[in-house]
């Protein structure tokens, strides 16, 4: 049975693969599965179609054989528990992967969520200019952290797992701001992640349907 994602008709970020389909479509071409999208509008997502799929009216949603899916971290979850890629055998291994999946959206992705929102749509708010420092501050007391943890390693706890793929992910999120410059480490690990043949797939296909080309040099 084809597996169907939902991704925006047409992104905000133009193609840059910030939305978050694109950590979907990473986990699908990391375990090899084959995908088809359907792009759904800002005014499709809140009609009764969509939020029968999504109660929360967003994208990405997965849907496979009768299983409908929303949540990018159920949907790389299941895809990595379903097929081979994303898990270590070793069921202690897969317990840290699944670990680093939580620390990135539930400690590591908000702070950079609230830093992008005060950055792009409070920007003009009278208190903007005294607040933005604050929100910067709690993003890199996230990322310093995670400095210290990976260290010298590649990847956060042995071979890149679904742990990874969501930390990079959400750590792409900071690329607009310049904020990984203070961070080089972090920096190189994104550029590890970005590098996989499965992200640039990935991000090629985001980026085709976003802008009908394909990325320079890809
Ligand atoms: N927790 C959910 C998940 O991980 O699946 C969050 C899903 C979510 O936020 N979806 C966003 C959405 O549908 C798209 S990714 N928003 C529309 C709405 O809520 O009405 C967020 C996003 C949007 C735009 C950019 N950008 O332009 O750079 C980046 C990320």
């Amino acid at each position: 049975m084809t597996i169907t994602i939902t991704a925006f008709e047409r992104s905000p970020d133009g193609g840059k693969g910030l939305a978050r389909d694109t950590r979907v479509r990473w986990a699908l071409e990391e375990t090899g599965q084959p995908y088809e999208v359907r792009p759904v509008s800002f005014q499709a997502m809140k009609e009764p179609a969509h939020l029968a799929l999504h109660p929360f009216g967003q994208i990405p949603t997965f849907e496979e054989d009768g299983l409908v899916l929303f949540e990018t971290g159920a949907i790389v979850l299941h895809l990595a528990q379903r097929h081979p890629g994303l898990l270590p055998a070793d069921p202690d291994a897969r317990a840290r992967a699944v670990m680093w999946m939580f620390a990135a959206v539930n400690t590591v992705e908000p702070p950079i969520l609230e830093f992008s929102t005060a950055r792009i749509l409070e920007h003009d708010q009278p208190w903007a200019a005294e607040r933005l420092p604050l929100v910067a501050e709690r993003v890199h007391a996230r990322l310093g952290p995670l400095v210290t943890r990976l260290g010298d390693a590649q990847w956060l706890d042995g071979a890149f797992s679904a742990g990874d793929l969501m930390m990079v992910s959400v750590l792409l999120r900071t690329r607009p701001s310049g904020m990984l410059d203070r961070h080089p480490s972090l920096a190189a690990y994104v550029q590890r992640g970005e590098a996989r043949p499965a992200y640039q797939r990935a991000f090629a296909a985001q980026f085709a349907l976003n802008t009908g080309a394909t990325p320079a040099g890809g």
